[in-house]
């Protein structure tokens, strides 16, 4: 009996190694900045915002816990005392199902016992190979106090961990950078002078030899608008953006998160705004000869994001970035992208934080994303165009990196 066509492009999407495009995972030699096993996972932030909806502690005994109290008060409320059915709960389930672990027969201690006996290069060689990566994309900080030592003092790279310069308090908080900019040595001051601007170039330009980073990032307000005479668009404009030209590096923007909205919450504080995308629309238009990587935080955001991205071939959305991840609104945006962009597009990133994690944000988006495939090469063969195998193949690899790295490499596509 043939092969049906879902079964053909489940098989291809499965065994297709991902490059995962943005993480905030680190290099296993940055040690304890690489986080893994059962008590990271489970106070995960998106774990910890929906314990506070549920658990008996108050939210400042919940602080005041260690990190295994934490995880234990967390697994009490969202596993135990109710069904696991969030995406980030079933995400603990999935991790564990794919490890072997059957998370019914495992109470949270032997949850522990069984991660005590794991090897950190073992069970890190263990995950990649579960989730089947090909590359993990950190979120790298010259302005992280804890990461920072970690290349000041230097390390053996490995390969498989590849670095991006996120550069928000540049942006975001200018004032207090400038002044933390002089002391690291870049004669800068407040006000956007031509030296100034020069000198975030050159603080640019260290960072990106320094981590041999693969692009520039930085996570936007709904505010933020382009044209404007401020801060965050003066050096957009003046610093960012030619450090990319220079550098031949993508700026790749993450739109629309208000972070803070729940201070008490601490990580797991920030929320969603609706981004005006008509600053994307400007930047893509002024600027020609700069590639911009997008993915917005805004459900009702996704639409305009892929309108624009007809208009602009050097605009790449990507990923379903953090409140979008969910299979709801995967479906929902991966089958929008295929609908109007064809495969221009990279359909997901894990954005994880705790390794282990990528082993269910990617087995989770696969099955999504062999779903929305099938569905529009069955309407092709419908309609007469039946894909080969190496077709698909072809269209996958894209999809999973190969579209990304061929639009960090600056190859033009052809506009709309
Ligand atoms: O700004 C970002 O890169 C976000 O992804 C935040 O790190 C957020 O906390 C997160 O982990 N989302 O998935
Ligand atoms: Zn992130």
């Amino acid at each position: 009996m043939a092969e049906s066509i879902h079964a053909r492009v489940s098989r291809i999407v499965q065994a297709t190694p991902v490059h995962d495009i943005h993480t905030h995972l680190y290099d296993p030699a940055q040690g304890e900045l690489l986080l893994w096993g059962i008590d990271d996972l489970l106070v995960y932030h998106y774990l910890v915002s929906e314990a506070s909806r549920q658990m008996e502690v108050p939210l400042e005994r919940f602080w005041s816990a260690s990190k295994e109290e934490q995880a234990g008060f967390v697994w009490q409320s969202l596993f135990i005392d109710h069904s696991p059915v969030s995406e980030a709960c079933r995400g603990v389930l999935t991790t564990l199902n794919r490890l072997g672990i059957d998370p019914r027969k495992n109470d949270l201690a032997s949850l522990r016992k069984w991660y005590a006996a794991q090897k950190p290069g073992p069970f890190i060689d263990r995950v990649m190979q579960t989730a089947n990566l090909a590359s993990i994309c950190m979120t790298n900080s010259p302005f992280d106090p804890v990461e920072r030592p970690t290349w000041d003092h230097g390390f053996t790279r490995d390969p498989r961990f590849v670095a991006a310069l996120r550069i928000d308090p540049l942006l975001v908080a200018w004032p207090e950078t400038a002044i933390w900019l002089r002391d690291q040595g870049y004669a800068v001051s407040r006000e956007l002078s031509a030296q100034t601007l020069g000198e975030v170039r050159r603080f640019l330009a260290d960072w990106t030899a320094r981590i041999d980073s693969r692009y520039c990032m930085v996570s936007l307000p709904p505010s933020f608008t382009f044209p404007a005479d401020t801060e965050i668009a003066r050096l957009i404009e003046g610093a960012v953006l030619p450090h990319c030209r220079d550098q031949g590096q993508a700026f790749a923007l993450m739109m629309g998160v208000k972070r803070a909205v729940n201070p008490r919450l601490r990580m797991a504080g920030d929320g969603v705004g609706l981004a005006d995308l008509n600053a994307l629309q400007a930047l893509c238009a002024a600027h020609p000869d700069n590639r911009f990587l997008v993915t917005c935080l805004a459900r009702e955001n996704q639409h305009e994001l892929v309108v624009l991205a007809r208009k602009f071939s050097n605009l790449h959305p990507f990923g379903c970035w953090w409140f979008t991840n969910t299979p709801q609104l995967i479906r929902e945006i991966t089958t929008m992208r295929l609908e109007l962009l064809g495969t221009s597009f990279t359909p997901q990133h894990s954005d994880a934080r705790v390794l282990d994690q990528v082993i269910y944000k990617w087995h989770h988006s696969r099955s999504i994303l062999a779903e929305a495939l099938t569905e529009k090469y069955a309407a092709a063969a419908e309609a007469g165009w039946k894909v080969t195998d190496a077709e698909v193949q072809r269209d996958v690899s894209e999809l999973l990196g190969g579209g990304f790295h061929r639009f960090l490499s600056g190859a033009r596509v052809r506009a709309d």
